[in-house]
């Protein structure tokens, strides 16, 4: 993880703000908060909250509360003030103004942990390509004050002082840049999976919301070694590996970034060439936290930004994980068709493991018994 604290030997501290506009969700949204700050690894000092009917135009929150926060930020000597909404530009020059502090918003927070865990080139290009692209719009006069502090945009860090230097021509020259690249790369994925599909490998991919237990999951199947934490977003870059089933030969599954509520849609695009894994899948593994009480939400949420992405049409099965947290047994449950459409498991404890790889048999077997129909028939013409 990069390194960039402001405050010698110590975390950044921020205040959280925000606001009830009365949405369903907003208990969930505020703990999602919390659970991204710290993933960020900032130590949280204060949450200040408010109902309003619609945001303000000026600070988004109204200006009594603006100084409550400034107060707030003073007293618990926080030097960030973190925002539980996507702020306007302008929202956010003007906070940064009275606040004399760091603003960041949802967006911005989210940015900032892609920062700090990309690894891969691929993934380093494609979360700066997402900080310039959130950035375009904020490059305006009356920034240049940033210049001057460590990092920049984000809570810190960011693609470097040297691009925050650069005018938006220069700006919008390194956003070509890295869609080239990209593209190249999307291109290389591309080739290196349809080898793949040549050897008719069958290719599975793991998603689902962040931290519903993918990376665990992964690793229990595959053996691997991949990070996985009680942190969002741990894993960035997608990761695959072979494994072999008896029943199916070489099966070659990756695990991916996970998905979370309002998405910037800055980051699905830039990530454009790992989420294409998904969209290329023979079948999707669904990985739900069955502890979380927002699960359900969080699966129509996944299954929104698979929709963006044009994977709604690759073969879904949901995985319940975390089955341990709450006492439940391993069982498989099917549609009305008889295929598998849940499993319960844990990937934690490896309850369940088998069910699964009695899906991936049944799906290979269903898989290769269209082609041997489609075959015959051609052979009977
Ligand atoms: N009790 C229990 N904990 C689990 C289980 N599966 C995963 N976890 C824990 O849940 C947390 C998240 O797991 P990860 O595997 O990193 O989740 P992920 O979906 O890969 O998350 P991101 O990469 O952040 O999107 C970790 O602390 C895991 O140890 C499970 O079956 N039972
Ligand atoms: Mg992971």
């Amino acid at each position: 993880m990069k390194s960039l604290f402001d405050r010698p030997g110590g975390f950044d501290a921020a205040i959280l703000v925000s606001v009830d506009f009365g949405e369903f969700d907003y208990e969930e949204s505020l703990q999602e908060l919390r659970h991204l700050a710290a993933s960020a690894g900032l130590d949280v000092r204060g949450t200040i909250e408010g109902k309003r009917a619609k945001p303000d135009a000026k600070y988004f929150v109204g200006s009594g509360k603006a100084e409550e926060l400034k107060a707030m930020l003073d007293g618990s000597e926080s030097n960030i003030a973190v925002f539980n909404h996507d702020l306007s530009p302008s929202q956010q020059r003007n906070l940064e103004k009275l606040l004399e502090a760091r603003v960041v918003d949802r967006t911005g927070l989210i940015l900032d942990i892609f920062s700090q865990r990309a690894k891969s080139h691929e993934g380093k290009l494609q979360v700066e390509l997402a900080q310039l692209e959130h950035l375009s719009t904020r490059l305006v006069k009356g920034w240049t004050h940033l210049e001057r502090q460590k990092g920049g945009i984000g809570v810190r860090g960011g693609p470097g002082e040297t691009q925050l230097e650069l005018d938006r021509r220069l700006l919008g020259k390194r956003v070509k840049q890295l869609r080239e690249k990209l593209a190249k790369l999307k291109n290389q994925r591309g080739m290196q999976r349809r080898a793949r599909r040549r050897s008719n490998v069958m290719m599975i991919s793991l998603v689902g919301y962040t931290n519903a237990g993918k990376s665990t999951l992964f690793n229990r199947l595959t053996k691997a070694k991949i990070y996985a934490a009680d942190q969002l977003f741990a894993t960035l870059d997608t990761t695959t590996h072979k494994m072999w089933v008896p029943e199916c030969g070489q099966v070659v599954i990756s695990d991916t970034v996970g998905f979370i509520k309002h998405l910037p849609h800055s980051l699905v695009e830039a990530f454009g060439a790992t989420l294409d894994e998904a969209v290329q899948a023979d079948l999707l593994f669904h990985v739900v936290d069955t502890a979380n009480p927002a699960r359900d939400d969080q699966i129509r949420e996944v299954n929104k930004v698979l929709k963006e992405i044009g994977a709604e049409e690759v073969h879904q099965i949901v995985i319940y994980n975390q089955i341990d947290r709450v006492g439940l047994q391993p069982a498989i449950a099917r549609d009305e068709y008889g295929k598998i459409a849940t499993i319960h498991v844990s990937a934690k404890t490896g309850e369940g493991m088998e069910l699964i790889r009695q899906a991936l048999a049944e799906h290979y077997a269903e898989s290769n018994h269209q082609q041997g129909d489609a075959g015959s028939d051609n052979y009977q013409y």
